[in-house]
């Protein structure tokens, strides 16, 4: 993904110029996003064996076991949508779900775990990076990040990446069920420093799948996203 990633930055987001037309002013749009409306499309090795790429797509990234699926399966309110794994590196495939009207959610595959074959985290993380730079219809990446191990380096990479396309961000900072009040508002904190310095649009969140904490602040944002994008078309 490094790879990726690194010779890819320019990545073409002219449209973005026109979202700057729209910045913070709320889209008037009649058309009401629900996340809950997701259901299974496809599950693809690479980006050839995806569905067209036109519509909206928002995608969720993240080093396995951070709580990408259990993520997915809170914001759409859906127990057994995205599959989650007690064993971390089991999703290797970029799954779609579509949420109707051409917009679809992006489970894309986990990576930074050290306990496969080569082989075959390469040819994952190919998927990953091609996926990231390829695809035109992607508008909004949420990256996820056990708030205990935020920011490693990849997460990193892929944060300033996405800076550097001018996609917007939302951090998403897992399972804070784990820390008590005090401590997650202090990550919080800290990560909003580090992020903040890179002058993107990036907005942090605490979250819970067990306790659906920040799921509505995550889905305010999600949806913003695919009806912003919506106004631009
Ligand atoms: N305590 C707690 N555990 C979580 C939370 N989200 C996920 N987990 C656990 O973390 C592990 C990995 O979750 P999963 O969603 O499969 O991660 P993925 O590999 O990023 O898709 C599973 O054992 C989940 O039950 C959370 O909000 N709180
Ligand atoms: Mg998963």
């Amino acid at each position: 993904m490094l790879f990726y990633l690194f010779f890819n930055k320019k990545r073409n987001r002219k449209r973005y110029n026109k979202l700057l037309l729209f910045q913070r002013v709320k889209p008037l749009s009649s058309t009401t996003i629900h996340l809950s409306k997701a259901t299974f499309t496809i599950s693809a090795p690479d980006i050839r064996k995806l569905p067209e790429d036109s519509g909206i797509e928002v995608a969720f990234a993240g080093r396995s076991n951070a709580g990408k699926s259990s993520a997915l399966n809170t914001l759409t309110n859906q127990k057994g949508l995205a599959r989650t794994s007690k064993t971390p590196g089991r999703t290797q495939l970029i799954n779609v779900f579509e949420i109707g009207d051409n917009k679809r959610l992006i489970d894309l595959p986990g990576y930074g775990f050290a306990k496969v074959p080569l082989e075959m985290k390469k040819k994952w993380q190919a998927a990953l990076g091609e996926y990231l730079e390829k695809r035109q219809s992607l508008k909004g990446l949420v990256v996820l990040m056990d708030i205990r191990h935020p920011l490693k380096d990849l997460d990193m990479d892929l944060i300033e990446w996405a800076v550097d396309g001018d996609l917007p961000v939302l951090a998403l900072l897992t399972k804070c069920d784990k820390l008590s009040l005090g401590k997650r508002s202090t990550e919080v904190l800290k990560v909003k420093k580090v992020l903040d310095a890179l002058n993107g649009d990036i907005r942090v969140q605490a979250f819970s799948s067990l306790k659906r904490t920040g799921s509505e602040q995550a889905d305010s944002i999600i949806c913003d996203w695919f009806t912003e994008e919506q106004e631009t078309e």
